[in-house]
């Protein structure tokens, strides 16, 4: 088989963001755009040679527009750089969650995970590639840094000449000197979750008349959630809908929120309640985020984490309890109330899962969460939306309560912390770093000041010093504090891929249970005035009200 070295000239913009390199599927689609990356990828980890012998490397994407073709690219530059084995998802598929889950048990050298996540697919859409180590997770900074800096440079890259694998095959097929296993994407993953949550009691729940509805919004997790709900826990056929794994998702936005996911919505807030299902979750393009609702009632992720933690030793897989949590820095401090009764640490990360794998892999947490719908634990190294949904359904199934009921108990044993995100999408990039600047130019001034109730007691620019290697992640959020332990934090996205997003978290503490089931919004509305008043977000951005609401 002929292996050809093709000369390329570097491109300056493949920095991989909050979760790898994500552009619009053109920008791929540009002569050796994704070639050029992948090289790069691949020069970085074996240093500028070939795979040394025996390397394993799993790939497999969210099923978006031009993951079939980029994967038989990877393909033929995998097997020109030295790889022994590539295991690739049947069709191209393997959910984030399911691609860590594989590299794990496999014991692979790293994998490349090719989704934009919760950005909208097709070929005006956003495409992306990440590439996570042989503990599965993200690959840290130290390695994101060092591609880009190697893209930089990248004079020429390998690939060999040889036919498409049929990737609809399972079945092991030869590329040159390189084996590609083409593997069932759920049976891995599936089997894992069942030795996580006990599964008997929740077919138990669902026999008895518990409806629940889920919704793939015609993302990758079609086809886990109807293998693991509805074949192995018995939820009727339907119980999941839009499974079909489409490559532009029904021209739908593949993100699990409250403005996204509507159709979920519409069917949860059903008019008539006794017609809402008792249960509703939907997940994101790669399937790693999880929304869960209750019949007219929706769960903030925050709590979410908090909660799964709290009834954490009602599943199996977490019956021994919990080493120790950790939480993005957005994330709201619900988590942390849970950590101190438990008497376990919680850890406060950037935002992005690549900040919890050191601890994880290093025994210090076993539950980990941002507010931006991702959970997860220690069993793989991703956020899991599907293990999420599990999990409620598993508290569920043994604690025979509402969703509600159990999200009310919740605030009335550990306090409310009311939480709410509101994002400002496609703003012009150059108003929204200078709302930044705005931000960060008062930080001398605000210590001190007071704006009704609220005092500010700190601001500064979060930084992270990672516990485990020691590394410093700087510039990861604007904080204002205040006196009462309320906070705002002003963020912009790494993950957009049009101007800038605009993320503004705002967290309030009420330990008043006559207050609990305030309306967040109605809760937060004096926080979300001095947001506005600090940035002049209003009049700098020209926006009188976010583009999403969680
Ligand atoms: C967003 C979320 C962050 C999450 C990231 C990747 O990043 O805020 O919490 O880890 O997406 O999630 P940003 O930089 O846009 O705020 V996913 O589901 O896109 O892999
Ligand atoms: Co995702």
């Amino acid at each position: 088989m002929n292996t050809r070295t093709v000369a390329t000239t570097p491109f300056n913009d493949q920095k991989p963001g909050t979760s790898g390199l994500r552009k619009k599927v053109t920008a791929f689609q540009a002569p050796n755009y994704l070639e050029n990356f992948v090289q790069s990828v691949f020069d970085t980890i074996f240093d500028n040679a070939a795979a040394p012998p025996g390397c394993t490397l799993v790939v497999g994407g969210d099923g978006r527009y031009y993951n079939r073709e980029a994967i038989q690219v990877i393909l033929k530059m995998a097997a020109a750089n030295g790889f022994a084995k590539v295991l690739v998802g049947q069709g191209g598929i393997l959910s984030t969650p399911a691609a860590s889950c594989v590299i794990r048990k496999y014991g692979t050298f790293g994998g490349l995970i090719l989704s934009a996540s919760h950005n909208p697919g097709g070929p005006d859409g956003d495409f992306g590639i990440k590439y996570n180590i042989g503990a599965g997770g993200p690959a840290p900074e130290k390695i994101t840094d060092a591609i880009f800096a190697r893209s930089k440079t990248l004079t020429n890259y390998r690939i060999v000449d040889a036919p498409d694998v049929p990737l609809d095959q399972l079945g092991s097929f030869s590329l040159g000197a390189m084996r590609v296993e083409v593997i069932d994407p759920v049976a891995d993953y599936a089997e894992l979750m069942e030795s996580l949550f006990d599964f008997a009691a929740i077919r138990t729940l669902l026999g008895g008349g518990f409806r629940l509805c889920f919704d793939a919004m015609h993302a990758v997790t079609g086809p886990y959630a109807k293998e693991i709900i509805e074949r192995r826990l018995g939820a009727p056929a339907g119980a999941v809908i839009n499974g079909v794994p489409l490559p532009d998702f029904g021209n739908g936005h593949p993100d699990p929120n409250l403005t996204y996911a509507h159709e979920l919505v519409d069917i949860m807030y059903n008019a008539d309640k006794a017609v809402a299902p008792d249960f509703g979750a939907a997940s994101d393009g790669d399937g790693d985020r999880n929304m869960i609702l209750g019949r007219h009632f929706f769960v903030n992720p925050s709590d979410s984490l908090a909660i799964i933690a709290a009834n954490a030793t009602l599943a199996p897989g977490y019956a021994k309890g919990l080493a120790g949590i950790a939480r993005s820095m957005p994330t709201s401090e619900a988590a942390d109330r849970v950590a101190r009764k438990l008497g376990i640490p919680c850890y406060e990360t950037p935002t992005g899962w690549k900040f919890f794998g050191n601890l994880m892999d290093a025994g210090k947490v076993t539950l980990c969460g941002e507010e931006s719908f991702g959970t997860g634990s220690n069993h793989v190294r991703e956020k899991d939306g599907l293990w999420a949904v599990l999990f409620w359904l598993n508290i569920l199934a043994k604690r025979r309560l509402s969703v509600e009921e159990i999200v009310y108990r919740h605030w009335a044993e550990f306090g409310r912390n009311n939480y709410s995100r509101h994002d400002y999408e496609a703003l012009p990039s150059d108003a929204a770093a200078a709302l930044m600047a705005h931000v960060k130019g008062q930080f001398g001034e605000l210590p001190g000041r007071s704006f009704g109730r609220y005092r500010v007691k700190f601001c500064d620019d979060f930084s992270y010093t990672d516990p485990i290697d020691g590394s410093l992640a700087t510039g990861q959020g604007l904080r204002i504090g205040f006196e009462d332990g309320s906070r705002i934090v002003f963020r912009l996205s790494g993950t957009g891929t049009e101007g800038a997003t605009l993320r503004v978290y705002l967290e309030a503490f009420e330990a008043d249970a006559a207050r609990h089931r305030l309306d967040a919004q109605e809760a937060l509305g004096e926080l979300i005035g001095i947001a506005d008043q600090v940035s002049q977000l209003r009049q700098r951005t020209g926006r009188d009200k976010p583009t999403v609401i969680t």
